[in-house]
């Protein structure tokens, strides 16, 4: 006791829709397990509202643009730590920037620039919680405890 799987929410975002079974591939070679998963295109409504911390910033019509532009995939993922594990798998929110400090994220391989980055992770447990629930309304938030069957549990 103690350990505790979490879960996180991941976005494979419009840039990077076509690379996504390679990044589940990645993803699961590095022991996250996929507990949900849809494909979704998000209004401009439902958008701004998931990216609501950041209306009023000058990149804000841009970032909503860009994810209303086609499909994304939306993913519940558990993993020990996942919150912060799938943030660093990720890399840097500026995917120029991960190119050159993180060669290996998720981020410097099918990014681009700041704003086509290819994913999305939840930045806290608290966001994780919001944004599960956002995507998958009747997903169970609490920890799993370790050893106990993922799917079962849902
Ligand atoms: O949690 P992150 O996705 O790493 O970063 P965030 O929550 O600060 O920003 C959400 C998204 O908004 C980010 O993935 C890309 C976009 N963004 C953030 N900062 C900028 C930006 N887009 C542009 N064009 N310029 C920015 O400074």
């Amino acid at each position: 006791s103690g350990i505790f799987v979490e879960r996180t929410l991941a976005l494979i975002k419009p840039d990077a829709v076509h690379k996504a079974n390679e990044i589940e591939t990645i993803l699961l070679n590095q022991g996250f397990t996929v507990l949900q998963k849809r494909r979704v295109i998000l209004t401009a409504e439902q958008c701004s509202d998931f990216y609501s911390e950041h209306y009023g910033k000058k990149f804000f019509p841009s970032l909503v643009a860009f994810m209303t532009s086609g499909p994304i995939v939306a993913m519940v993922l558990a993993k020990e730590n996942a919150v912060h594990q799938w943030r660093e798998l990720i890399g840097p929110t500026n995917s120029t920037v991960a190119k050159e400090t993180h060669s290996e994220s998720i981020r410097a391989l099918y990014g681009t620039n700041e704003q086509k980055n290819a994913v999305h992770g939840s930045d806290s447990e608290v966001s994780a919680e919001r944004e599960i629930r956002f995507f998958f309304p009747n997903c169970i938030v609490e920890p799993i405890p370790m050893g106990q069957p993922a799917k079962d549990y849902l």
